[in-house]
Order: structure tokens, then C-alpha cells, then sequence
């Protein structure tokens, strides 16, 4: 027998296994108990692993990591604290559909509620944040338990791949000792050639399972054909993306054959890409459409057609929500993400299946002169907006131009991971659609600020394009120390930290009238100079105070092997006010931007 002991046996089988389904990363972090996994997915050949010191980082920096490539990533931690701080990756995992699969190791049972150390109950510890949840039985050199627990490894992978995508835990108890030093009499010298399939598994994976798609079925799609072919307008919305997209041919077929034009979110993977030359991709919706219904010269859609989860702008939202009409959500899981409660359709498919099956069922003489002034009308009010923005983004410097410039001059390829709080919005009203090929990610699960720079390197570390962090200051200092994995993983970024001294994203709510509080407890200005950060970590630090300046660094930084944090010093407030101001200007001229060309 080659396992020293009945732990290392079942850790390896369980790796092994895990591999065969598809695993290929695996972030693990330091302690005894798991100390059996942690040398079985060290040792394995097809698994990459990334150590992480600190658990909440490297869970989401797993998470990054899956959510750049679709592929579950494996999480790693001993007992205790250790597997809590896994929670906030695991809930932005469960709400944005991240596969993941999570290994906590643990005591054994009889040690729970006993006093011993590094213990506590962890059975469910996620509640239902998981998609699966599996306490495996002690190790043991027996075959029936080796093959159940091949099955499960299988099971817990085509679980987190499944739809909706999303994590799995599982709780492996171990008994000492937990290295693997050989222990006489653990496992039979025969074991091998008596439980050849427990031991050594088959050639693939133990259970092979497919997942299927859900499609609708024929007197579905006629029936959402006809309601197509009958309307007048339409819209096509296209919110944050994930594991089961619509994809761009999918989109090409349905802007197509309908003629609507499309809003594309920032996260929803058709703001930018080759695949927009030739779809009507609508970016500056965020401000125009502000308060449009019965505004300005542009009829009400006929139908809404949703893909993808709630849209990160508001403005949007309450559009949606203003407007009387079928809106149809495409949802592959059947999930409800749409919290204004108007949309009046759910259809459960597979996004792509839907859109190109209801696209060929479409008539060829559908109303196109309607169609086509209703797209011009949305095309005029893009040419018109963003000739503005840019006017005033070259102007005025606020935080809304840095998202411009970066969205300007992000090489193509390149993944942009925009944080939480104003850059995903500023992107969102400020990232004018580009057929240069950005995979902008974002956490927009739960929208915690805490895990940013983590997913953003995991992210990174999936690809070999250029990444970009454009992260707030309080962001920034949450998750400090995720830049550790700068080094320990090998990843470069260029870090756009745009530092307003606290959470600017408050000075947009009403309690920035109510001071005191408002600076102690809401905008919290911490007064850090974080250029010693980039000495600790090992990377380059500059601040930047003009916009030419900014320009040159980016497009030095995306190009070099490097890390560069790249630190603007903005007035929160002010930039604030900047918004406003040309948000204002937006909703005034909009009308005339449709009337006069008309
Ligand atoms: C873990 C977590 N804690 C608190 C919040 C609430 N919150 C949302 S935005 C924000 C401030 C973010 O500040 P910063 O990163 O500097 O971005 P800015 O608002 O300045 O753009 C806070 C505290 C959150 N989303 N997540
Ligand atoms: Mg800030």
C-alpha cells in the first residue's frame, strides 16, 4: 500500500477525485486539522494551488478566480474561526452564482460540545448559502465508504456547477495523527488489490453526471413570438452576467431579428467586446433614462425582455418599474431578481436556448419601420450622451473621470475588476460600450466591500490579460491583506485606488444633511496614507494629482510586469456634486437631442 495512513488515503482519494470532476485550483490556507488535504491537493499534479494566509481573503480570491474562468475553485481551512471567515465569499458565491467547492476539516464528532480546542459545530455552518452541504464519515480503509466518498466528491462538483451555479461544503473530520506518518495495521497490505475501484477510482471521473438545460417548450416560444412580433417597441436588458450567460451569438440573434436595442449593464459581459459592433448596445442609459416615462419624446417598449440578474443601475430599475408592459424575466434557474416587482413574465431557460429559439421562430416582415425609428431614437440619445460625457470627463477631473479614462484605455484584452460603492457605478454611467474585448467583473452578489482586492487578484490569476482594480479607499483598506497574494500567487495588477477619505457613496444619501453623524458614522474619514502599503507588499505606489498624469501611469502600469497602486486623491463631496451637475444637464437636454433630430 503506497498511503502511509487511513488519512492520507482518504485525503488523496478525495483530491483525486475532485480533480477527475474538474478541479484545477485549490486555495488553501494553513492549520493542523486539514493538514491531510492540504499535503493530498499539494501533491497532486493537475491541481494548482495558491496559499493564503488569511481565509476571508483567500476565499475570495477562489472566488475571483472561478468567477474569471467558470471552473469551481477548491477552499482549504482547518477548524473553527477559520471556517467562518469563509462566509462572506461563500454568500457572494451563493448570490452572484460562483462555483465553489468548500472543504472545512474538522474535529471528530465525538469532540463537539466537549470543550476541546479549535472546536465548534460546522455542520451547516452556511446555512443556505450552499447549494449542498455533506459532513463525510470518518476515514477508513473500507471500500464501500472510499466509493461513496468518490460519488460524493463527484456530486459536490456537478452540484456547484449546477444551475444556478453556486458553493458546496464539505465537512471532513479527521483524527490524529494527521500527517502522513506511517501507521502499521491502518490499511490491509492487500487493500489495493482487494478494493481496486475505491483505491484507484476508474479512468475519468468515478460518476460521470450530466447536467442538462432547461428549454421551454414549443407553445412557449410561439407564445413569446407572437407577443414579439406583435409589439410595436421593445427592449432588451442585459443585467450582471454568470455562470449560465447569454452569449453574444445568442444576443446577435435576438437584436437581430427583433430590432430592439439593448441596455447592457457594465458586469453583464456586452457592454464591450468585438461582438457590439453590430448589436444596437446601449451604455448611458443610467442617466438618460432617468424619469423618461411620459419625459421625453420616446414611447414606453411594448415588452422588456431580462437576461441576467438585476441591473446595477438604479435609474434603470425604476424605468423598468415605470413602464407598463410585459417584462419577461430569462432566468436559467428560475430565480426572482427583480426587486421592484413589475416584471409580469418568468421564463425558465437557458438565456442562449431562448433567445435563439424565439429569434428563429420570429416573422420575417416584423413592424421594422417602428422598430427601427424606436432604435434610432435610443442610438441618438447614445451619440448625444456620451459626446457630452466625454466633453466633460476631458474637463472636469472627479471620479467619474477616472472611470472614463480607464474604461478608455484598458488594453485589449484586458479584465477590469470594479469594486463596490461608486467605481462599479461610475463605470456603470461612465464606461462608454467599447468592441475592444474587457471582462469587467464585479461582486455585485451581496455588495460587500470587504473581499475586493481578493477576487480582483483571483480574477487575475485565472488569465493572462492585463488586470485592473479600480477600488474605493475603505475597500481598499478592508482587504489589505489580500495583496499579500501580489507575490505568494504570482499576479500583477495595475490598482487604481481612488481615495475620497471614506466612503464617499454616502454623500448621495440623506443623511449627509444629518451631521452629526454623518462624517463620524457614515462617511468615516480615516486620514491613512496607504504609500507604505506599497513598500509592505512589495509594489510600486504613486499619487497622481492631474489627469495627464493619470493617462501616462495607467497606460505605463497595464503594460508592465508590475504592480502599481495607483492612488488619486479626490473630494468625495465634490465629485458628488460633479454628478449632479451633469446628470442635470443629461435629463435637460435629452429632449432635444431626440427633437432635433428627428
Ligand atoms: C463588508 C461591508 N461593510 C459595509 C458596507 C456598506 N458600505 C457600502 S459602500 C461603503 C463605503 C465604501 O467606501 P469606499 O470603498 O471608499 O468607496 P466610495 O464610497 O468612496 O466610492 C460602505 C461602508 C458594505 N457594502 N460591505
Ligand atoms: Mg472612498
Amino acid at each position: 500500500m503506497t498511503e502511509p495512513n487511513v488519512n492520507t488515503l482518504w485525503a488523496s482519494v478525495l483530491v483525486d477525485e475532485l480533480a477527475e470532476s474538474g478541479i484545477r485550483a485549490a486555495c488553501i490556507s494553513p492549520g493542523s486539522r486539514s493538514t491531510p488535504l492540504s499535503v493530498a491537493f499539494a501533491a497532486h499534479p493537475e491541481i494548482e494551488t495558491f496559499s493564503h494566509l488569511d481565509e476571508r481573503s483567500s476565499a475570495f480570491f477562489g472566488l475571483g478566480k472561478a468567477r474569471r474562468t467558470g471552473t469551481p475553485t477548491a477552499l482549504v481551512c482547518t477548524s473553527g474561526t477559520a471556517a467562518a471567515n469563509f462566509h462572506p465569499a461563500v454568500l457572494e458565491a451563493s448570490e452572484s452564482r460562483v462555483p465553489m467547492v468548500v472543504l472545512t476539516a474538522d474535529r471528530p464528532r465525538e469532540l463537539l460540545d466537549s470543550g476541546a480546542n479549535q472546536t465548534t459545530d460546522q455542520t451547516k455552518l452556511y446555512g443556505d448559502a450552499v447549494r449542498w452541504f455533506r459532513s463525510l464519515a470518518d476515514p477508513e480503509a473500507d471500500g464501500r465508504k472510499l466509493r461513496s466518498l468518490r460519488t460524493t466528491a463527484a456530486r459536490a462538483v456537478a452540484n456547484a456547477r449546477n444551475t444556478p451555479a453556486g458553493p458546496v461544503h464539505l465537512n471532513v473530520p479527521f483524527r490524529k495523527p494527521l500527517e502522513p506518518t506511517p501507521v502499521p495495521d491502518d490499511i490491509p497490505d492487500d487493500f489495493d488489490n482487494r478494493e481496486p475501484l475505491a483505491t484507484k477510482g476508474r479512468d475519468g471521473p468515478f460518476v460521470s453526471i450530466s447536467q442538462g438545460r432547461s428549454v421551454p417548450d414549443e407553445a412557449t416560444l410561439d407564445s413569446y413570438a407572437r407577443a414579439i412580433d406583435t409589439a410595436d417597441r421593445g427592449l432588451i436588458v442585459c443585467g450582471p452576467t454568470d455562470n449560465t450567460p447569454l452569449t453574444a451569438a445568442g444576443l446577435r440573434s435576438l437584436a437581430e431579428s427583433t430590432g430592439f436595442p439593448v441596455l447592457a449593464d457594465p458586469l453583464s459581459g456586452h457592454r464591450f467586446g468585438p461582438q457590439i459592433a453590430d448589436i444596437p448596445v446601449c451604455g448611458g442609459y443610467d442617466s438618460y433614462l432617468d424619469g423618461a416615462v411620459n419625459d421625453i419624446a420616446i414611447a414606453d417598449p411594448d415588452i422588456v425582455i431580462r437576461f441576467g440578474a438585476s441591473p446595477t443601475s438604479k435609474v434603470l430599475r425604476k424605468y423598468l418599474a415605470a413602464v407598463e408592459t410585459q417584462q419577461v424575466i430569462v432566468d436559467p434557474a428560475g430565480g426572482w431578481r427583480e426587486a421592484e416587482f413589475t416584471a409580469s413574465d418568468l421564463v425558465i431557460s437557458d438565456p442562449t436556448a431562448f433567445a435563439t429559439k424565439v429569434s428563429r421562430r420570429l416573422s420575417q416582415e416584423a413592424k421594422t419601420t417602428g422598430r427601427s425609428a424606436y432604435q434610432e431614437q435610443f442610438m441618438q440619445l447614445e451619440r448625444a450622451y456620451w459626446s457630452t460625457i466625454e466633453d466633460e470627463t476631458d474637463r472636469v477631473w472627479f471620479e467619474g473621470a477616472i472611470l472614463a479614462t480607464v474604461c478608455a484605455h484598458t488594453p485589449d484584452p484586458s479584465t477590469v475588476f470594479v469594486s463596490n460603492s461608486m467605481p462599479v457605478r461610475d463605470m456603470d454611467r461612465f464606461g462608454k460600450p467599447r468592441t475592444e474585448n474587457l471582462t469587467v467583473l464585479g461582486n455585485r452578489g451581496v455588495s460587500g466591500i470587504d473581499g475586493i482586492t481578493s477576487t480582483a487578484l483571483g480574477a487575475g490569476s485565472a488569465t493572462d490579460d492585463p488586470l485592473v482594480l479600480v477600488t474605493g479607499d475603505l475597500a481598499f483598506y478592508h482587504d489589505m491583506n489580500g495583496l499579500l497574494a501580489l507575490d505568494r500567487c504570482g499576479v500583477d495588477a495595475t490598482i487604481v485606488l481612488i481615495d475620497n477619505d471614506g466612503g464617499g457613496i454616502f454623500n448621495m444619501l440623506p443623511i449627509a444633511e444629518f451631521d452629526p453623524p454623518f462624517t463620524e458614522q457614515f462617511q468615516t474619514p480615516h486620514g491613512l496614507d496607504f504609500e507604505p502599503v506599497g513598500s509592505l507588499y512589495g509594489c510600486s505606489f504613486e499619487r497622481i494629482d492631474s489627469p495627464e498624469r493619470f493617462e501616462t501611469a495607467f497606460e505605463e502600469s497595464v503594460s508592465s510586469d508590475e504592480t502599481e497602486i495607483l492612488c488619486l486623491t479626490v473630494d468625495g463631496e465634490r465629485s458628488h456634486e460633479i454628478r449632479e451637475q451633469l446628470h442635470e444637464r443629461v435629463r435637460k437636454e435629452r429632449g432635444k437631442w431626440l427633437d432635433g433630430n428627428k
